[in-house]
């Protein structure tokens, strides 16, 4: 028999050395290395659409068999199928789609994550923050920033859907999750509904600063009105031509600082006009983008996806996605860009 060549002893003798390590949980960095460190992002999420169609009539069983208060709240949780078991639609946000009917409320409470709801269908119900309702409509988007106690209540006569974002993973992955119940199913109303808007939404703020500001000073707008959005991506679509690799497109701000609506959370809108077809474009942060008008096909690395109103995609990070619109097609979009900022990761890239 042939003497076992020096590779095959050192690999012999390295395995029993890891196997003798393990139950100290202690593990050889080089076997790994080029996994934890790789050259470009290799997300374990993949692309995934949604159609709302098929998931409505899957919420709207369970808004058959549990109410809203039962559940706290009634929501099918949208799972990235790359990250099972993790509730999460990429590594760093949770998506889920929320059922409210008539003359449900869902119990107020408080959390360390921040949550968007974007509204899918349905008109009137409310979403309070602190105390202070937004009457919601079609494709608003409303804030419940992290820490501020919020309910929702539906008092029109048909169910509201809508899409909830939030940062669970990334709140996860720092292990600081809070969170409280109130003691009342709803918490005591201490503003007009939409005050927000009148003091923190059109470029004004109290006069007296700071002392007269009934809004945390880091987070005073949380109503951002479908109808006000969408007029001004039509002005700027009459006013320019589509950027090649975008459309034309809007990043929603935080009055409060200028930068990104949440601390964790981006969100931005698009209008890619009908027969236009962006250039391909990647970026780090990972996209959930809900079709708000429009058909189309969105092409994600060599994937082709169609698009109808309503349906919702996830792009991975560092996934070139491009957008052909058949009809004008808008979307909604919220993502970690705002992280990655912070972090110094962001890296965007115009193919
Ligand atoms: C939450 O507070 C809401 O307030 C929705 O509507 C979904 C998912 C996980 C944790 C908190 C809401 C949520 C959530």
């Amino acid at each position: 028999m042939a003497q076992p060549s020096p590779a095959n002893e050192q690999r012999a003798l390295l395995d029993d050395l890891y196997t003798q390590m393990a139950p100290r949980h202690l593990f050889p960095l080089w076997e790994s290395l080029a996994m934890l460190v790789p050259p470009q992002p290799a997300s374990p999420a993949v692309v995934h659409k949604w159609s709302y169609r098929e998931a409505r009539e899957y919420l709207m069983r369970a808004g058959d068999l549990i109410t809203a208060k039962q559940a706290e709240r009634r929501v099918l949780i949208l799972e990235n199928p790359g990250l099972a078991g993790q509730s999460a639609i990429t590594p760093s946000l949770y998506a889920g789609l929320q059922l409210i009917l008539p003359s449900e409320v869902a119990p107020a409470h408080r959390h360390s994550q921040s949550a968007l709801r974007f509204v899918m269908e349905g008109q009137g119900a409310f979403t309070a923050v602190d105390g202070e309702r937004a009457t919601m409509g079609p494709y608003d988007l409303v804030l419940t920033p992290g820490g501020q106690w919020h309910d929702h209540g539906n008092g029109s006569q048909a169910p509201m859907i809508w899409l909830d974002g939030l940062d669970i993973p990334t709140v996860r992955h720092f292990d600081a999750t809070f969170a409280e119940h109130y003691p009342q199913d709803q918490f005591p109303q201490s503003a007009p509904a939409g005050d927000n808007r009148y003091r923190y939404g059109r470029n004004l703020r109290p006069f007296r600063g700071r002392s007269s500001d009934r809004r945390p000073a880091h987070q005073p707008l949380f109503h951002y009105p479908y109808a006000e959005w969408r007029e001004s991506l039509a002005a700027l679509a009459r006013a320019e031509a589509p950027d090649a690799h975008l459309g034309h497109a809007l990043e929603f701000r935080n009055p409060g600082d200028g930068g990104a609506i949440m601390p964790t959370i981006s969100a931005q809108v698009r209008l890619i006009p009908d027969g236009f077809q962006t250039r391909p474009r990647r970026t780090t942060d990972g996209t959930i983008f809900v079709v708000v008008e429009g058909n189309g096909t969105a092409t994600v690395e060599d994937r082709r996806i169609t698009l109808i109103e309503k349906d919702i995609l996830v792009v991975p990070s560092w996934h070139a996605a491009s957008f052909e619109a058949s009809g004008d097609l808008v979307l909604f979009g919220y993502s970690d860009k705002t992280c990655h900022e912070k972090l110094n990761l962001y890296r965007e890239e115009d193919l």
